[in-house]
Formats: structure tokens, C-alpha cells, sequence
């Protein structure tokens, strides 16, 4: 299924006086608008091939329908997303749950959609059917070099599909850890995994980066071998340059500063980029802003200004990726929030008068600086990113033509309502 352009045209012709007025009001405030509409119309955020269906707990997983049944499917329904608003320009594939067969012909069809692929995610955290040996007990750590090898041999071909389909990161991620303890030697399990990673590395083209992410625990419960940013940090920095560290929003201990991690990795040039996702207890994957848009602010607020002190260019030299999962919404609605909840954690981030923070700081005033902060923080940005997204030929609101549009009926009717997408 394709979005015509006129379905969009028509649409934002309905909105065009409302949001004109809206957009007047809040442009008159902001300095150099054409600089925040430039940078916001840049911004792309890649979707996660596997979070296209319904996403499920180890209780259960309520299918919603219409999920897409093959890579073709995912391509078309980031498609429509990308189509909406003009800011979902990237997949991001999980191998071996999405195998492009035939890469030339995928790549060919996610470029009718505007799209390219981001980072490609290897995948030793499940056996998969006549795999020789198992990762029941990790997959770059374990004790058993032959498992370590397959590992590896794993990474490298997700690699090879990658190249294939123009990407240039490998993003790992990795379950190894221990449930108990006295299961693991920590030493030991961290020196055989950086061992493995070096194999990795040495095989990744020279144009290519490494991502690793972490993970303070899930499924291992007692330890994770890459548990936090400063144990992905020790191996990143032992690899190489092309080795950084990714930061996935839900990977954290309770109450974490995650802000002020990303702003020493971006001060160290460390930092990957993201898997952006929110949560109120552990790594829930629920929708980007839902539960903690402050947060989200603040993290945009370090990026912007930590980004802007390395000369960097804010849409193409970190990774920006999702990674949620969608148990009880339709996951096309979920992902068109969850973009939208990053914009405007973006624009206001771009609002912040970083000159007069400064003083504020070098004065010890906290009462300005906090003022500062949240004057951004609570200005209505929603207009300035809907009016980015109407330069880039997307809709004003894009979850209402999402619904007035009956897309998931029609995605039903194409494709049934009994579909399973490939993912967790
Ligand atoms: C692990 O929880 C994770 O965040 C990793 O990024 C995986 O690749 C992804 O989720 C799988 O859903
Ligand atoms: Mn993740």
C-alpha cells in the first residue's frame, strides 16, 4: 500500500488555517526560525524492522492485524510512516529475523519510498532453528570457543547483508550475563567477549562503525557482561575508533542520569547514538515520551549543545533509531507518536538560549538556568515541527490521517487479519 500525495495535500489544505495561526505565534518567539525549521527538517529517525507488529510479553501477544508478512511489507509500512511525516527515512533490519534474499530488489523498493537502511542488529540472544550450537549460556562470552566462533561468524555475515544494502554500522547487542551468582567470572567473561568483538572489528569495512549496546540486566538477572555505558566505553575504547557506544533509553538502573552519560560520551566521541524508547519500571519499550518527556528534553538538550561544541552535524553523525515495542497500540499510530514525541523533544531542545545559560552558570544563578531550561521545555513546539513536516511534503497531523485515511482497515483487508511480523 502507497500513500498518494494528494490524500496529504488535502488533508493540510482542512488544517492550513489553523496551523498557520498556530505557527505564527510561536515563531514570532523564536530568534532564528529559519535555523530550527532547517535542522527539523533534516532530522530522520530510522524504524526498527521488527517493531512493525504487535509486540508481546513472555504472558502473551495480541496480534492487532494487518502485520506485515515479509521484509517487503516492513519496507512498505516504514513507507507510510516516512510518507506521514516525512521524518521516518531509515529502517533499521534485525537479522536473521529480517533476511533481505534479494538485497538489490529491497533496496530498489525501500529507495521508491524514499528510504535507506540504517544500522543492521545481529542476533545471538535466541537459537535459530539448525543452529549447531546453543546461547543458552551467551553467544561472544561463552566459556565454549566453537559457540564464540559461531557468534562471530554471525556478526560478520549480518555485515555482509549490511554492505549489501548500503548500511555502514553493525549494532550488537548481546543477552550474555549470568542468572546467578557465582555462574560467571566476570573477568574472565568480559576479557572473552572483548576477545570476540576484536574479531568482529578487524572484519568491518573501513568506512564502517561499531554500536555496542548495553544493558543492566534481562534476560540474565544477576549480571550483564556489557551491564552499563562505562563497560560498553572500556570496550569501545579498546577496539578502536570505529567502536562507540550506543545508548538504548530502557537499559538503565532506575533513576539514572542518562542525560549527563550522554553528555560525557558526546564530550569523549564515544557516543554511537540511540535506541530510543520510554519506560516507568525497566527496559518496558513503550512509546518515545510517553512516561518521561522531560527527560527526553533534557538528553536533547545535552546532544544540541554537545553536538554544536564538536562542530557536528545533528542528523547525520549519530545513530537515531527506535526501539520499542507495541503491546496494546497499533504499531504504524505507536512509531508516528514516538517520532513525533523525538521532534519535539529536538525543537525544544533548539530553543534553549544557551548564552544566557551559560551566564546563568557561571554566576551560580540556578534559578535562571532552570528558568531557561523549562521556558523551552514548555513552549508549544508542536506547531514549528508540523510546519517542518509541511516543507517536507508531510501531514500536518499525521496520526489523524493515519485514522481518517483507514489505513490499518486497508492493511487488514491487503493482508488478513491473522498476520504474525517477525521480531520479539
Ligand atoms: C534488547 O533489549 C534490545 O534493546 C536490543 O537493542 C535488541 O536488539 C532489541 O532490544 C530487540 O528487541
Ligand atoms: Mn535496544
Amino acid at each position: 500500500m502507497k500513500l498518494e500525495q494528494h490524500h496529504i495535500d488535502t488533508f493540510n489544505t482542512d488544517q492550513a488555517d489553523a496551523h498557520a495561526r498556530a505557527f505564527a505565534f510561536t515563531a514570532e518567539k523564536v530568534p532564528d526560525i529559519q535555523y530550527v525549521l532547517q535542522r527539523l527538517q533534516e532530522f530522520q529517525v530510522a524504524i526498527p524492522s521488527w517493531a512493525l507488529g504487535t509486540g508481546g510479553t513472555r504472558f502473551g501477544r495480541f496480534s492487532g492485524g494487518g502485520e506485515p508478512r515479509s521484509l517487503e511489507e516492513k519496507v512498505e509500512d516504514v513507507g507510510l510512516l516516512h510518507a506521514l511525516n516525512r521524518a521516518s527515512g531509515a529502517i533499521s533490519l534485525h537479522i536473521p529475523w529480517d533476511i533481505p534474499e534479494n538485497a538489490p530488489a529491497i533496496k530498489a523498493l525501500a529507495a521508491q519510498h524514499g528510504l535507506r537502511f540504517d544500522a543492521v542488529n545481529s542476533n545471538t540472544f535466541q537459537d535459530q532453528p539448525g543452529q549447531k550450537l546453543s546461547y543458552k549460556f551467551g553467544s561472544l562470552h561463552h566459556t565454549d570457543k566453537a559457540v564464540r566462533k559461531q557468534a562471530i561468524a554471525h556478526n560478520i555475515e549480518v555485515v555482509k547483508y549490511g554492505i549489501e544494502l548500503g548500511s555502514n554500522v553493525l549494532s550488537l547487542w548481546l543477552s550474555d550475563g549470568s542468572n546467578f551468582p557465582g555462574q560467571l567470572n566476570f573477568r574472565e567473561a568480559f576479557l572473552r567477549t572483548l576477545e570476540s568483538l576484536q574479531e568482529i572489528y578487524a572484519a568491518l569495512p573501513a568506512d564502517w562503525k561499531l554500536y555496542i549496546e548495553y544493558k543492566s540486566c534481562e534476560p540474565n538477572f544477576y549480571s550483564t557482561t556489557i551491564a552499563d555505558w562505562g563497560q560498553s566505553l572500556m570496550l569501545a575504547n579498546k577496539l578502536g575508533d570505529k567502536a562507540l557506544t550506543l545508548v538504548d533509553l530502557g537499559h538503565h538502573l532506575p533513576n539514572a542520569n542518562i542525560e549527563q552519560i550522554v553528555a560525557l560520551l558526546l564530550m569523549e566521541g564515544k557516543l554511537a547514538g540511540f535506541h530510543f524508547n520510554d519506560s516507568k519500571y525497566g527496559d518496558d519499550d513503550l512509546t518515545v515520551g510517553s512516561i518521561n518527556p522531560y527527560q527526553l528534553f533534557l538528553i536533547f538538550n545535552e546532544l544540541v549543545e554537545g553536538m554544536d561544541a564538536r562542530g557536528m552535524h545533528h542528523a547525520s553523525d549519530l545513530g537515531w533509531m527506535i526501539d520499542a515495542s507495541h503491546n496494546v497500540k497499533d504499531p504504524l499510530e505507536d512509531l508516528l507518536q514516538s517520532v513525533e514525541a523525538i521532534m519535539i523533544a529536538y525543537a525544544q531542545a533548539l530553543l534553549v538560549d544557551t548564552k544566557a545559560l551559560a551566564e546563568a552558570r557561571q554566576a551560580n544563578d540556578v534559578v535562571t538556568a532552570q528558568e531557561i531550561l523549562q521556558e523551552a521545555y514548555r513552549t508549544d513546539v508542536r506547531p514549528l515541527v508540523a510546519q517542518a513536516r509541511l516543507l517536507n511534503g508531510g501531514a500536518l497531523q499525521p496520526v489523524q490521517l493515519y485514522r481518517r485515511l483507514k489505513i490499518r482497515e486497508a492493511l487488514i483487508k491487503e493482508r488478513g487479519l491473522k498476520t504474525v511480523a517477525t521480531g520479539l
